[in-house]
């Protein structure tokens, strides 16, 4: 794995493979005339606790946008609590409906870069911009006849994917957990780790699997006052270490990638293009977990994977407990050339008795997940399914 410290150099030439990636979506302008705003809440099958805490159902925040007869969808991965990040659901619901919405319904969108530079003009709720992002981008697709994945360059007709575990009450729950996981086909298994569960667990399991793809996430729960705790870490072969220090920081990373062998992957602090690329100067982490919602959508996710593709960084795509709708974002996002590494993308029925899709999403033996080719995300949104479950909604449009 070659890994390049980029140049100014270097960097000029990313920012105009970036600009090239958003041409495509610049061809027709679009009228949005209505923006939905819905919360749907699914019960999860189990706890899924991490280093912040732990939850047993999603409430889900759609945002739908509607032009020419089409409905395109997205989902605003904001948790209920901000815990994950500063973000929650209220937030992102307020910013949506009053700021953000506005400046999108009111005339025609150029395409992804114009909707993007309307919403930069607020300061970050990167999340709830993204909810817009991929509603719109589905609707996009819908208009071009085009599947996502064909609309922003996805080569792959399969995505690789693993599964992320969550914490659980005893060592023998979280083992019997990776070994159905392994058999489900899963290519690699990440376990969430914090302070008091985190060598002795991944040396269990790493034991009892010599040769899996093993990665873990501790979701900020240390500090360079833990280096030599973290640097234990490097005698089981991990594939990365996912966020160990702060959710805002770049440098101590650095200052812990220099005295680790362990690549570190770097999630919750790589929130625009900007942060990817100062990581990357910085020597921050080796690899990058990417979330379309983190970053703000589509317009900073094509930027971040162009950067890291072209200096050989590998990305994977990361999960939030999304719903189907949010799933669909991410499997037509890991169909890219640069997502070399298994993704959060699980199976619906890994976190969902019923989702909001149809068909669920399923992972086969292969531990792959298949691309649909099918218009915009690909599979049915299941309206009644969503109407059922919704506990409430809203319509915006100009007359608002
Ligand atoms: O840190 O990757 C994370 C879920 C919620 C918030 C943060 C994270 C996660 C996961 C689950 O690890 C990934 C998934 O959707 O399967
Ligand atoms: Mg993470």
């Amino acid at each position: 794995m070659k890994f390049d410290v980029l140049s100014y150099a270097a960097m000029a030439e990313v920012v105009n493979i970036a600009d090239a990636s958003l041409v495509p979506f610049v061809s027709q302008p679009v009228t949005i005339e209505k923006v939905g705003l819905r919360m749907v809440r699914l019960p999860l099958h189990e706890a899924f606790e991490t280093s912040f805490g732990s939850i047993d159902s999603r409430l889900i925040f759609l945002v739908s946008v509607e032009a020419n007869g089409l409905t395109g969808w997205g989902e605003c991965v904001a948790q209920e609590e901000p815990r994950y990040s500063y973000e929650c659901i209220g937030t992102a619901y307020q910013v949506t409906k009053n700021f953000l919405a506005p400046v999108v319904i009111k005339t025609p969108i150029q395409g992804l870069s114009d909707l993007a530079r309307r919403m930069s003009q607020f300061k970050g709720h990167n999340m709830a911009k993204a909810g817009i992002e991929l509603a719109y981008m589905d609707l996009a697709a819908r208009i071009q006849n085009k599947s996502l994945s064909e609309l922003i360059g996805g080569e792959r007709k399969r995505v690789p994917v693993g599964v992320s575990l969550g914490i659980q009450p005893k060592l023998s729950d979280l083992l019997q957990r990776v070994e159905k996981y392994l058999s489900l086909g899963y290519q690699r298994i990440k376990l969430k780790i914090m302070p008091g569960w985190d060598l002795d667990v991944v040396s269990e399991v790493r034991r009892r699997h010599p040769d899996i793809l093993l990665s873990v996430d501790a979701n900020s729960a240390y500090s360079l006052d833990d280096l030599d705790h973290l640097k234990a870490l490097d005698d089981f072969g991990l594939l990365m270490i996912e966020q160990p220090l702060d959710h805002d920081d770049l440098l101590d990373h650095a200052k812990l990638q220099s005295s680790m062998k362990t690549s570190i992957c770097l999630d919750e602090s790589i929130t625009s293009i900007r942060r990817a690329r100062h990581a990357l100067e910085l020597g921050s982490c080796r690899i990058i977990n990417i979330k379309i919602g983190r970053v703000g959508g589509y317009s900073q996710v094509l930027q971040i994977h162009d950067l890291c593709y072209k200096h050989h960084v590998p990305v994977w795509c990361g999960g939030m407990l999304e719903s189907g709708i949010g799933r669909a974002h991410n499997i037509a996002l890991a169909s890219l050339p640069g997502f070399t590494l298994p993704g959060d993308i699980s199976a619906s029925s890994r976190y969902f008795a019923r989702d909001l899709i149809k068909p669920a999403v399923e992972v086969s033996q292969d531990g792959t997940v298949a691309v649909p080719i099918g218009q915009g995300l690909g599979f049915e949104v299941d309206v009644p399914f969503i109407e059922s479950c919704t506990e409430a909604v809203e319509y915006l449009d100009r007359t608002n």
